[in-house]
């Protein structure tokens, strides 16, 4: 870890401490009660009772242990069942606090208290990967989960996304056959973090709905060099009320103020076994040093007529993207991430997130995706705390009151007074809200349904969204997507599904495609012409925001929190160069880490950070060799 703070302690420096001043303390001030300072603290047991735990109380030096050893055995007792369940998806994951800042007064579209005139509330974000189990590697390719939770004064708002801008699927009766497909293979138990295998593919081969997704995590978007360097997508289309009863459909969109920037593979295979928490490390020590990621909240926003249409794209098929340029967002504020988490456990690992957690002024629409995510959330929740009462932990509880007759359960913290537990009573108690006090459900103009009750499949043209994603990207982009292809495809041992993938999906995006990746994995290339054909040299599309990574999309709008890596030796890279380096480095935040044989100080008089045999190029966006000259260079 040394290599990392290093670079931690010249960021520190260079902070330049962006929090806004008029920030409500009240998540945090509410979490300091919870917080227990154990530091220098005599041992004692659960029940207050000092005890020696390090020992075991034992029949004499060289005898049994003694069952009478209470202290050791509480100890035991609780290590025991330190595990929660992991997430079921997203499990590995890290999070860090900050605010939300509202940009104006957004009271024509909604009346979320969030997204009103001067308001600035606590957040915590949570990042994550969707496959890999606790303890992965987190710079593999994969969707990047990006999950919100607005503590404000109305209420908990959650915002919970991921870094691309679809799905895999666009019903959620599917999701558990979805992840039964990616996670490992049941009787291999392999492999534990990735698509590269048959029975993903045999799922992709049967859900058409995915194609556009699987090529954005197969593009260098799948592959960030980091999370502060992602967007977050709300993916379906939510509905917002203002104090009217009036309704605006919504898609939303965190749009990162450092720009987009990926890896390629290859470097990221190998990020992966040098250090695969690069992801956590880069943003804790980003934050600890002051340089604080900020994303703006942008939505797109369509009228709400009933139909759920907005010039033929269909709001309510979640795995349809709407693309910017047909419909621009609009910035309605600024997530400012500046405060990292007390306890791992306590606060990444326990919050729980829920697209059902919003606040009144933002709803729901039909969409059978969304909907099943607004059962399956609180559910799980329940299931990882062991207890309907995970809400009340110290991370997830709002900042507004609630007040409730949810009672007892497992873990029921509080010491609720008075007789009546029902509502409505008329014995005092918890009050039901009279009409004007919540608009909570309400959707002016919506309807439950418009047909037949019916299982339902939705159509779409799959392959021609992912056909103009294809065509956004420019050819190097292309190359590496293509390569991608070819490492999943050819990691399959079942031909069939290989073949299957290629004729009809590829094929059915671009045929020039089908035969790159059919080429590069032995499977049969589709007939010249047998598929539509994207102009193979170009990027040809009226969308080009698809493919924010092209060059000159300007996504790279800083390069703060970046790493310059010098080599120095003895004789290398000595004081002045140190000094003619830094003022250009801190100019933009750029930290600077000075690599040489060995750790410490060298003969120059420069103190080296880390050493060839602890870090790696991999880790810095640059490496320096030689010396900074004196002059100006012609
Ligand atoms: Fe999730 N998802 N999901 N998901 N999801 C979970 O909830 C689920 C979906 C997303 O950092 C789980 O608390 C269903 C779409 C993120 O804690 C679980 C369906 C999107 C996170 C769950 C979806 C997401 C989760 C696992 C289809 C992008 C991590 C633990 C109906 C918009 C949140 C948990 C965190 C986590 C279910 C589809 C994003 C099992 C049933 C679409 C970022 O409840």
């Amino acid at each position: 870890m040394r290599h990392f703070s290093i670079f931690l302690a010249i960021l520190a420096r260079l902070g330049s401490g962006v929090v806004a001043q008029n920030v409500a303390n009240q998540k945090i001030e509410q979490l300091q009660a919870d917080m227990k300072d154990t530091n220098g603290q005599i041992d004692t047991t659960d029940n207050a009772v000092p005890a020696n735990t390090s020992n075991s109380l034992r029949a004499g030096p060289r005898g049994y242990n003694l069952l009478e050893d209470t202290s050791v055995r509480k100890k035991m007792i609780h290590f025991d069942r330190e595990r929660v369940p992991e997430r079921v998806v997203h499990a590995l994951g890290h999070g860090a606090y900050g605010q939300f800042e509202s940009y104006g007064d957004w009271s024509n579209l909604t009346m979320a208290c969030w997204l009103q005139e001067g308001a600035v509330s606590e957040a915590f974000t949570r990042f994550s990967v969707v496959v890999p189990s606790m303890g992965g590697s987190e710079n593999g390719r994969d969707t990047h989960g990006f999950a919100t939770k607005i503590y404000s004064q109305c209420g908990n708002q959650d915002l919970v996304g991921n870094h691309v801008s679809s799905f895999f699927i666009d019903d959620g009766a599917a999701f558990p056959d979805l992840i039964h497909a990616v996670k490992y293979e049941a009787n291999k138990g392999f492999p534990t973090a990735g698509t590269a295998h048959e029975t993903a593919y045999d799922f992709f081969n049967l859900h058409p709905e995915g194609a556009f997704q699987l090529m954005n995590v197969l593009s260098d978007l799948g592959i960030p060099r980091d999370v502060r360097h992602i967007a977050g997508n709300g993916i379906h289309t939510y509905r917002f009320i203002n104090a009217q009863g009036n309704s605006t459909l919504f898609k939303w969109y965190w749009q990162p103020v450092l720009g987009l920037r990926s890896l390629i593979y290859d470097e990221t295979q190998k990020l992966q076994g040098k250090n695969n928490n690069f992801i956590r490390i880069d943003m804790y020590n980003n934050i600890a040093a002051g340089i604080y990621p900020e994303w703006e909240f942008a939505v797109q926003l369509f009228p709400d007529d009933g139909t759920y249409m907005y010039q033929g794209y269909d709001l309510i098929i979640p795995t349809v993207i709407v693309p910017f340029e047909v419909n621009p967002p609009i910035k309605l504020g600024k997530l400012t991430l500046n405060r990292n988490p007390t306890n791992f456990f306590a606060e990444p690992e326990s919050v729980s997130f829920a697209p059902s957690n919003v606040v009144d002024g933002v709803t729901f629409v039909p969409d059978p995706l969304l909907q099943w995510r607004l059962m399956a959330y609180d559910d799980t929740t329940t299931h990882r705390h062991g207890s309907p009462n995970g809400y009340t932990l110290p991370v997830n509880r709002p900042i507004a009151p609630f007040n409730n007759n949810y009672r007892d359960g497992y873990m029921q913290p509080y010491l609720y007074e008075g007789d009546s537990t029902s509502t409505p009573n008329d014995i005092g108690g918890v009050q039901e809200p009279s009409q004007n006090q919540t608009l909570e459900y309400i959707t002016a103009g919506a309807t439950a349904g418009s047909g037949p009750i019916g299982r339902y499949r939705a159509q779409y043209d799959w392959y021609g969204q992912a056909r103009t994603f294809w065509g956004a990207m420019d050819i190097y982009a292309r190359q590496h997507t293509v390569d991608a292809y070819r490492f999943e495809l050819g990691n399959i041992g079942v031909p069939a599904v290989v073949q299957r993938y290629v004729d009809q999906t590829l094929n059915n995006i671009d045929n020039c495609l089908a035969r790159r990746v059919a080429y590069g994995v032995g499977a049969e290339m589709p007939a010249i012409g047998s598929g539509p054909t994207t102009n193979v040299t170009n990027s040809t599309t009226p969308y080009p925001s698809l493919y924010p990574l092209n060059p000159g999309q300007e996504t790279n709008k800083s390069n703060a929190g970046l790493t310059v890596a010098v080599v120095a030796g003895d004789n290398m890279f000595g004081p002045a160069d140190m000094q003619a380096m830094m003022p250009l480095l801190s100019a933009q935040q750029v930290g600077l880490a000075v690599v040489a044989p060995r750790i410490g100080t060298l003969q120059s008089g420069v103190t080296a950070n880390a050493s060839f045999t602890t870090t790696s190029n991999l880790f810095y966006d640059a490496v320096f060799f030689g010396s900074i000259p004196t002059r100006p260079l012609r």
